[in-house]
């Protein structure tokens, strides 16, 4: 089976870029009227050579300086580039802009050609190979190849063909375990097709009629269905990484779709407007990155403004790097680790870039240590490490497995083991949630949400010291900036079972709260309330229930204190308790007297009552406090 790859052209305009494509494909990139009218290249173009073991879809970029965003675009998934020098200009400053570019983009891989050698003695062509040396050094085509070329006459082409043959080979061949990804860098209408969306692919693979999710560049996405498949015009039943691919896509209008838009496999992208970089400024910008600089990002093909919030210092020196924030103007799809490029926010010069740590993040605090201590964490070479840091930002909201392959740069099938090894080394909780849902949780932010709801629990505790426990579903509510209920009452299930908590579905307790009664009081207790029950208006006097209370009075005061505070009796004198049931009936036979009788004297509510002289005249004070009555002369009358 050949190995599909993609191959892109960088260099300064007019240099030969698009004639030297042309002389190893025979495919002339340039397809839009202003460019076949103008001669140069304003966008990507696209070509194909077949090498026999290896097929490469190749991008052709446009040089010059005002269309370094489309270079941008077409420079996302190449594998391998052809830095393309004329021998007569040489070195030129989109020739060093093209390169600074593709090692922030962190190609590996690429040939030199040094094209129009037609047009020059042997001495500028080794002067012009001495400068691309120079330029070269310590890059990644340090070591590469540099073939004269000249499209004009057939020289070299044959050598670069061979010379890319030779890159080829040595780039490492990647299983297909990834998920799909495809940012989109064109779209057009085929007449009976519909619309068909077209770029790199720089992972995975998709069939026909499988559903991928279109994110739109706005936050949102939506699922589509590939009704095509299209690799260099012909159709096909699959595409894959390493490939230039088409995509008609069923029932999508043509303009809603666009470059910096994405197709990938379901659920593996999520929208973001913050990422979490580490930040380079470039050597060569000769400017520092600065705190809240306005400017652009690329990021896949797409380009968004953003503006940078360093999190470790107020500047960011030329050939310094530093992890800092992006805040976007529109939110992008990115995964752990994808290189970007920022430029100025006129679009003039290439300030620098890096890498995404955070994907989807939220905005960290500036000169945080706990925070900069775990985002460098998340730069680490160990993916556990990784997977940690991730787990602990994940904070109370948690995450699922699956989220390492795009937070962590974890390739899909080695996800479970990851988490795994994470479970059994206890640094993350895997917590079942009803109905059917798990989550995971950094185990640190697991106790950390304990140490909430005790706190919770404890101060409700101290505010009702008399009950022995409170409803969950209180608890629950003061801790509502969780979010996630289901991941409370989990985590209450788990403290009620490790003996932080006691309780059950409806009541929890602190472990370490000691009620203000014994088991034996709360009996006795249970046993007032149900004399004062039968008792209604004429209650029992507290002290006749001393001998029971097996302890001195203040054992009784407590008991009572207890009963009252849960609701059960109402205090009218300290010597005087109704029950809780007594004192409605009490008030609503007061309101059905007041409905015919304004006015009542001591004597009438004691009949109204059925009760004694002893009890009513407390009992019509306790309805002058309770501001259900007030005294005028002998007659009470309703407020
Ligand atoms: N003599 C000569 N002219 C060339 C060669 N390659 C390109 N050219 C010319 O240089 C000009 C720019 O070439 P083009 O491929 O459009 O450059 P690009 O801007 O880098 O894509 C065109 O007029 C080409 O015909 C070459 O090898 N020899
Ligand atoms: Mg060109």
């Amino acid at each position: 089976m050949p190995r599909d790859l993609i191959l892109g052209t960088a260099g300064h305009i007019d240099h030969g870029k698009t004639a030297l494509v042309k002389a190893l494909t025979g495919i002339d990139t340039d397809r839009l009227p202003e460019e076949k009218a103008r001669g140069i290249t304003i966008d990507i173009g696209f070509a194909f050579l077949d090498l026999g073991d290896f097929r490469l879809g190749i991008v052709d970029v446009p040089g010059h300086e005002r269309f370094i965003k489309n270079m941008l675009a077409g420079a996302t998934g190449i594998d391998l580039v052809v830095l393309i020098v004329a021998a007569d200009d040489s070195v030129m400053p989109q020739t060093r802009e093209h390169l600074e570019i593709l090692k922030l983009l962190r190609l590996k891989y690429g040939v030199i050609a040094l094209t129009k050698a037609d047009l020059v003695d042997a001495t500028t062509l080794e002067v012009a190979e001495l400068e691309i040396r120079e330029l070269v050094n310590g890059s990644f085509l340090q070591e590469a190849p540099i073939i004269a070329t000249s499209a004009k006459t057939g020289l070299g082409i044959v050598e670069l063909k061979s010379a890319i043959r030779g890159i080829c080979e040595r780039i490492a061949a990647k299983e297909s375990t990834e998920w799909f990804r495809l940012p989109i860098d064109r779209a057009f209408s085929v007449a009976g097709h519909g619309t068909v969306v077209t770029g790199s692919i720089v992972s995975g693979s998709v069939s026909i009629e499988q559903e991928l999710e279109w994110h739109k560049g706005t936050g949102e996405s939506e699922i589509v269905r590939v009704r095509g498949l299209n690799q260099h015009g012909q159709s096909v039943p699959e595409i894959h990484r390493g490939q230039r691919g088409a995509i008609n896509l069923a029932g999508i209008p043509l303009e809603t779709v666009h470059r910096g838009q994405e197709l990938a496999k379901l659920g593996y992208l999520k929208p973001s407007r913050v990422l979490t970089v580490r930040l380079l400024a470039l050597d060569s910008a000769k400017r520092a990155i600065k705190h809240r600089l306005p400017c652009r990002l690329h990021l896949g093909t797409a380009e968004v403004l953003a503006s940078v919030s360093i999190l470790d210092r107020d500047a960011i020196d030329p050939g310094d790097w530093a992890l800092a924030q992006l805040f976007l103007d529109s939110p992008v799809t990115a995964v752990w680790g994808q290189p970007f490029v920022l430029r100025d926010s006129s679009a003039e010069r290439t300030l620098g870039g890096g890498q995404v740590l955070q994907p989807t993040a939220t905005k960290l605090r500036r000169r945080h240590v706990e925070h900069l201590d775990h985002a460098e964490k998340l730069w680490s070479d160990d993916a556990e490490v990784r997977a940690t840091a991730f787990a602990w930002f994940a904070e109370f909201h948690g995450f699922q497995p699956d989220d390492f392959v795009r937070e962590v740069g974890i390739e899909p099938d080695g996800v479970a083991a990851v988490a795994e090894r994470l479970k059994m080394s206890g640094v993350i909780v895997e917590l079942e949630l009803p109905p059917h849902r798990k989550l995971s949780i950094h185990a640190g932010r697991l106790a950390e949400l304990g140490e909430r709801i005790l706190a919770a629990l404890g101060g409700l505790h101290n505010e009702f010291p008399l009950f022995t426990s409170h409803e969950r579903a209180k608890v629950v509510g003061l801790l509502d900036y969780v979010g996630d209920k289901a991941l409370l009452q989990a985590t209450i299930e788990r403290m009620i079972r490790e003996k932080k908590l006691v309780g059950d579905a409806k009541r929890i307790a602190r472990a370490d709260f000691k009620p203000k009664l014994s088991a034996n009081q709360r009996k006795l207790k249970d046993k007032i309330v149900e004399e004062h029950r039968v008792a209604g208006f004429a209650p029992p006097e507290p002290k006749s229930f001393a001998p029971q209370a097996a302890g001195n009075a203040k054992a009784l005061d407590d008991i009572f204190e207890v009963a009252c505070a849960e609701g059960f009796l109402v205090r009218i004198t300290n010597e005087i308790f109704l029950h809780a049931d007594t004192d409605i009936e009490m008030r609503s036979k007061l309101v059905s007297a007041f409905a015919t009788q304004p006015g009542l004297t001591v004597a009438e509510i004691r009949d109204l009552l059925g009760t004694t002289r002893k009890f009513a005249i407390p009992i019509c004070e306790y309805l002058d406090r309770a501001g259900i009555t007030r005294r005028e002369g002998d007659l009470r009358s309703p407020i």
